[in-house]
């Protein structure tokens, strides 16, 4: 059997073909497993691969992608992790298919697979990272907090490195999946197509009215018209904010250029804190799954 050869063998080294096989495997899962809620495990492996990611600190060069560290309990733990379990649990099959592709290479890679098959632009990727110790766990905290404002966005994504533009661009990955009341508190999808990569989060923003839903909840908005969508605080503070509503507006404008800026931005993302040794134009640009 091919995969207990590679797995014995630790001098193999895995070419484009193999991570497009990783990739065709994620793909056929997510095609195939759509008991899960709206249809789709994508919008969950899409957080994953943010929250691994989106605890980097580009001043002591701690946190990213690098390491998996999500695996061990302080991190796992930690209140913004609540529900990743699911999609970490989801893509368990793939490693022990894949032995040789590490943890944190995989949820990344997911991370692209799922944005793709969820009609995404294509993100360029790149293998290197290595699995990491759970002295690698990152302090709680260090990802954002959907009660807060403008100010508090712009400390947590300029720690990452991101500026203005990015991110609102980031923020757009909001057209997908929901919030749980059992993992953030808070409730409900943003679109009405929560499975679709689409600009519709800041169509959504422009031209929704929204106010305060009436709940025992968390403090969320919800739109006027139907009652059946939401935003949190931070998802409103970027029309709020004169620095970031103009690139709501371009965005909700112009989905080619939201394709464009998204896919860039999240290739910076998920190599955030990775050493490399591969060079930017050995990144990888995988086919979607016919
Ligand atoms: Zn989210 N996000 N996020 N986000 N996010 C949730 C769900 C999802 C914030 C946030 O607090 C929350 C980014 C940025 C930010 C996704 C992707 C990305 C939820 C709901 C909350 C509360 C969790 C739950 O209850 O299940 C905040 C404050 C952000 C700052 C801007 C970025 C960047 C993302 C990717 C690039 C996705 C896909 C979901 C939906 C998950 C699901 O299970 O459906």
């Amino acid at each position: 059997n091919g995969d207990v050869k590679l797995k014995a063998d630790a001098d193999f080294k895995p070419t484009e073909a193999d991570y497009q096989k990783v990739y065709d495997h994620i793909a056929e899962l997510l095609a195939e497993r759509d008991e899960y809620e709206d249809g789709s495990y994508g919008p969950v492996i899409v957080r994953l691969a943010w929250h691994a990611s989106g605890t980097y600190d580009k001043e002591t060069g701690t946190g990213g992608s690098n390491g998996a560290t999500m695996r061990f309990d302080p991190e796992a733990d930690h209140g913004a992790n609540a529900g990743l379990k699911v999609a970490r649990d989801f893509l368990e099959p793939v490693k022990e298919k894949f032995p040789w592709i590490t943890h944190s290479d995989l949820w990344t890679l997911a991370g692209v697979a799922a944005i793709q098959e969820m009609q995404g632009p294509i993100v360029p990727w790149r293998p290197g990272r290595q699995d990491r110790d759970v002295s690698f766990c990152t302090p709680d905290g260090r990802l954002p907090d959907a009660s807060q404002a403008h100010d508090h966005l712009r400390a947590i994504f300029y720690r990452m490195g991101f500026d203005d533009r990015e991110i609102v661009a980031l923020s757009g990955a909001h057209a997908l999946g929901r919030c749980h009341t059992d993992r953030s508190g808070f409730d409900g999808p943003w679109t009405f197509s929560p499975t679709v990569v689409t600009n519709d989060y800041f169509q959504l923003l422009m031209k929704e009215s929204w106010g305060w839903r009436k709940w025992d909840g968390p403090k969320q908005f919800e739109d006027k018209g139907t009652k059946t969508l939401m935003m949190l605080p931070t998802d409103m503070a970027l029309v709020k904010d004169k620095k970031f509503k103009p690139w709501v507006e371009k965005y909700a404008k112009d989905n080619d250029v939201f394709f464009k800026d998204f896919s860039e931005v999240l290739m910076k993302l998920f190599e955030l804190g990775v050493p490399f040794e591969s060079k930017e134009e050995d990144r990888m640009k995988f086919k979607r799954k016919e």
